[in-house]
């Protein structure tokens, strides 16, 4: 049996780019990858829900201290809507799923939603 010499590829495979020495040079793209989108959660004012029951889930759900809770619900009072945090999406519909709950469980109507951030 005759022994046969290998023969050379007949289409050598060169990445675009590769130089004489077989460097790549990788072009510079425009960057693709955004940040996720972020949530806001927001709570909304109502005429039932005691003042002091929503401070407690700003300081609760929101890790607000007392003070800071506080001035978030005047302002949800005075302007009909406040954002207590933004979030992961995940994470925001976890928030408004916990504070729905304990507001439903205490007997309040107490709103909650989420809203994408612009
Ligand atoms: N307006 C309510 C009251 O006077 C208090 C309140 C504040 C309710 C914020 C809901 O998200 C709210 N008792």
């Amino acid at each position: 049996m005759a022994t046969q010499k290998p023969k050379p590829p007949e289409n050598p495979v060169t990445p675009p780019g590769a130089g004489s020495d077989d460097s790549v040079v990788l072009e510079r793209r425009t960057q693709k990858v955004k940040p996720p989108q972020m949530f806001q959660v927001v709570l909304l004012n109502d005429d039932f829900t005691p003042m002091e029951f929503v401070v407690h889930v700003i300081q609760e759900y929101f890790s607000k201290d007392r003070e800071t809770a506080t001035q978030i619900m005047l302002k949800i009072h005075l302007e009909g809507k406040g954002i207590c945090g933004v979030y992961s999406r995940d994470v925001a519909s976890t928030k408004v799923e916990q504070v729905t709950q304990a507001a439903r469980q205490a007997g309040h109507p107490l709103q909650c939603l989420s809203e994408p951030v612009e």
